[in-house]
């Protein structure tokens, strides 16, 4: 595998509440990459209220996908702000137009999709609550917060988001195997896809450090 520049560009995919923003979190404190996150991105803009935030709040609510176009120019720029260091992507691309428009200007390196069965998948989105401003996710019984409704580091309120509504989780997860599931297949033919299956984060994340170690060795 060759890598560009030795600066690590990379992707994670997989189901909505799979464990991306999880096993993220995990990568960034062992890897020092910067964590793009789509959905945390958005989230944040939402609560700010801002002209981003007002256009995609529907979208968001009801568990459909942002417009390609929107997305496209969005995460592209926010892309721009960390191109001198490694980084890796949550959430985006999504849609195959989505991973096109990415290969175009930056080639990824490595992609990691989680696989995780949905029947956890909806047991599990039950239990979360998340620190808007940091993206920082709990779930109660597993990584439950230290005080009941507020973040372990600021103090401040955790949410629920309106999109673990069971209806809105069966909408993303629809969508998920009907439109995300062909950008899998994107990276597998460009043979830069590797797979962690498991039914928790802590089964799945030996095997992504594994993986990230060799890749990081070669660096
Ligand atoms: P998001 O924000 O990208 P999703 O749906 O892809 O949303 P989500 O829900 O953020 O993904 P995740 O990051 O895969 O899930 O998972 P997570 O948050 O780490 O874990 C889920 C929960 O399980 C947490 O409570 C966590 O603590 C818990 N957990 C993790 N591991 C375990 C475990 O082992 N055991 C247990 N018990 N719990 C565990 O996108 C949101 C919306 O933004 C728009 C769309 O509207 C989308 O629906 N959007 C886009 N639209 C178009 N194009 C794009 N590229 C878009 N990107 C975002
Ligand atoms: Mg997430």
């Amino acid at each position: 595998m060759t890598i560009k520049n030795k600066i690590l560009k990379s992707l994670i995919l997989g189901a909505p509440a799979s464990g991306k923003g999880t096993i993220s979190s995990r990568i960034v404190m062992k890897y020092s990459v910067e964590h793009v996150s789509s959905g945390d991105k958005l989230r944040d803009h939402i609560e700010k209220k801002t002209e981003l935030g007002k256009e995609v709040k529907s979208y968001l609510d009801e568990g459909k996908l942002v417009p390609d176009n929107v997305m496209i120019k969005f995460m592209l720029a926010e892309l721009k702000k960390v191109q001198n260091r490694p980084w890796l992507l949550d959430g985006f691309p999504r849609t195959v137009g989505q991973a096109n428009a990415l290969w175009k200007v930056q080639p990824v390196d490595v992609v990691l999709n989680l696989v995780v069965p949905f029947e956890v998948i909806i047991d599990r989105v039950k239990s979360r609550w998340v620190h808007l401003p940091s993206g920082r996710v709990y779930n109660i019984g597993f990584n439950t917060p230290k005080s009941e409704g507020k973040d372990d580091v600021t103090g401040e309120d955790l949410i629920q988001r309106p999109d673990d509504k069971p209806e809105a989780v069966q909408k993303r997860l629809e969508i998920y195997e009907q439109v995300t599931r062909p950008v899998i297949n994107f990276y597998k033919d460009k043979g830069i896809l590797k797979e962690f299956e498991g039914r928790t984060s802590d089964e799945i994340w030996p095997k992504v450090t594994a993986y990230l170690d060799s890749i990081f060795q070669k660096l």
